[in-house]
């Protein structure tokens, strides 16, 4: 999803729910399975500022090139193409013809209609509007819960001599477990708006920040497990630490800021069974000696299967980040799986890490800051997150607050966490584990002083590694 259109998309999604057309209790489908969330698409016809949003996120996704692919770019909408004119957009009735028509007009392309009979008299045509054999349709339907009666469109366009481009829809409602494909075992590809987990989460932010919507009721809807994200991740080490944490069943990150190597082994040792990844200041140690203290979280991090992050954060011109990253005392290239940068200085930081780092190291990007007072907005967050998806090798996820992209592949990782405290006497904020998850949304908790400053460092991480992990994924 581009990054561009999330203001819009929450707005629709909020929308589209303060407007009755979603709903959340207990329903009969067609399909004779009950469910806990029904779209009724239909009613949105008496809101013409709706029929509009929709179907300007259809023209969006559409234009998306990273969504459509190549085979398909003819197919796309672009007002200097002269073939534009063989590419015709087809409604699918009842709540297709409303949008299709729509996106004719944003568009500017030329529409067909697919009748739901033919008609018994006249023409006895069963499309409408004017074709040739051989134009290529983008189908338009508005939910797809199993493809069934897309399929038969397709079969009926296809026998009028029509080729199809693809089909769109707003919500793609099909088990996350069939990993969503194209129709017919992907012959026809098929683009959705939302899939239900984007959307139910665009909701959840939507009554967040809305003060008269009634929160939509939780749990209702499973989270995808981080084995499934995994297929979306570009970054190796983004996949490790995914099957890491989806192994040991744990979305804890140990702040370690403790600052002799006695205690940051010691600590690493005892609480290295809940973790799925240790963070480390090197240079706070005292007595940092790198083949003790580099060689020892090695072969801690071997034993607990656990991974290693180094929260440097990177800020500098590209030659001078490439030395500290690579050389001098620490030569963190060499043992940490992950390092934090600041998306301050742009695209340049990136690709200087991008042309040293190790194939199975990646970055996390800062997109956002837990202290109070810190000088970043929402526009620097924005773009982070564009920054973090145009490397999707190199960027494993971004350290922020909230959950900030529905790219699955991408990690959201959140520090200023604490149970007991909302801050600590400086600048620091906290929020609780189980709010920043499932609240938030976002998937990795990292937790400093709330662990080793407790009595009991060991039953910490286990209350908050058990606070933090959500149930019910797939
Ligand atoms: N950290 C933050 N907030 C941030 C970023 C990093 O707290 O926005 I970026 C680091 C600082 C510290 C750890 O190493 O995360 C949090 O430790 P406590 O849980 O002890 O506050």
């Amino acid at each position: 999803m581009n990054t561009d259109n999330t203001d819009s998309l929450l707005k629709l999604a909020g929308d589209l729910y303060e407007n009755n057309i979603i709903r959340f209790g207990e329903f009969k489908l067609r399909s004779g399975e009950t469910s806990k969330i029904y779209f009724d698409l239909r009613r949105s016809i008496t809101y013409p500022y709706l029929i509009e949003s929709i179907a300007r996120e259809y023209v969006n996704l559409l234009n998306c090139c990273y969504l459509v692919p190549k085979s398909l770019k003819d197919t796309r909408f672009d007002p200097s193409d002269n073939h534009r004119d063989t590419v015709r957009v087809c409604g699918i009735a009842y709540t297709g013809i409303p949008i299709a028509t729509a996106i004719s007009q944003i568009a500017n392309m030329p529409m067909i209609m697919k009748r739901k009979e033919a008609k018994d008299y006249g023409t006895k045509q069963l499309i409408e509007g004017h074709f040739e054999k051989g134009d290529k349709v983008i189908l338009i339907d508005d939910v797809i819960t199993s493809g069934g009666s897309i399929i038969e469109t397709i079969t009926e366009l296809e026998n009028a001599g029509l080729v199809i481009g693809c089909v769109l829809v707003l919500t793609d409602r099909r088990p996350i477990e069939s990993g969503r494909p194209g129709l017919l075992n992907g012959k026809y590809p098929l683009f959705s708006v939302y899939n239900m987990e984007g959307f139910l989460r665009k909701i959840k932010q939507y009554c967040r920040k809305s003060v008269y919507s009634t929160p939509i009721p939780s749990n209702i809807f499973a989270r995808p497990s981080f084995n499934y994200r995994s297929q979306f991740a570009g970054s190796k080490v983004g996949v490790r630490l995914m099957e890491t944490m989806e192994r040991k069943r744990s979305n804890l990150v140990l702040s370690a800021d403790v600052v002799t190597s006695a205690e940051l082994l010691g600590l690493a040792d005892l609480v290295g069974p809940e973790i799925c990844m240790i963070k480390t200041h090197m240079d706070i140690l005292v007595d940092f000696d790198y083949d003790k203290v580099v060689g020892g979280l090695l072969a801690l991090a071997k034993k607990h299967d656990f991974l290693i992050m180094e929260d440097r954060k990177f800020a500098d011109i590209g030659n001078t980040v490439i030395h500290q990253y690579t050389g001098g005392l620490y030569r963190i290239s060499e043992w940490a799986d992950l390092v934090t940068v600041h998306g301050l200085l742009g695209e340049g930081i990136v690709s200087a890490f991008s042309s040293v780092c190790r194939e199975d190291r990646g970055i996390l990007l800062l997109a956002q800051l837990s202290n109070k007072g810190n000088l970043i907005d929402q526009e620097y967050t924005k773009q982070c997150v564009s920054l973090a998806e145009k490397y999707p090798k190199l960027v494993a996820g971004l350290i922020c607050g909230e959950r900030l992209s529905d790219n699955d592949g991408l990690l959201h990782l959140t520090p200023g966490v604490n149970i007991t405290t909302d801050s600590d006497n400086l600048d620091q904020r906290y929020h609780d584990p189980n709010w920043v998850i499932n609240e938030l949304e976002s998937d990795i908790v990292i937790v400093g002083r709330g662990i080793y400053q407790s009595k009991d460092p060991l039953k910490s991480a286990q209350l908050y590694r058990n606070s933090a992990w959500f149930n019910g994924g797939l």
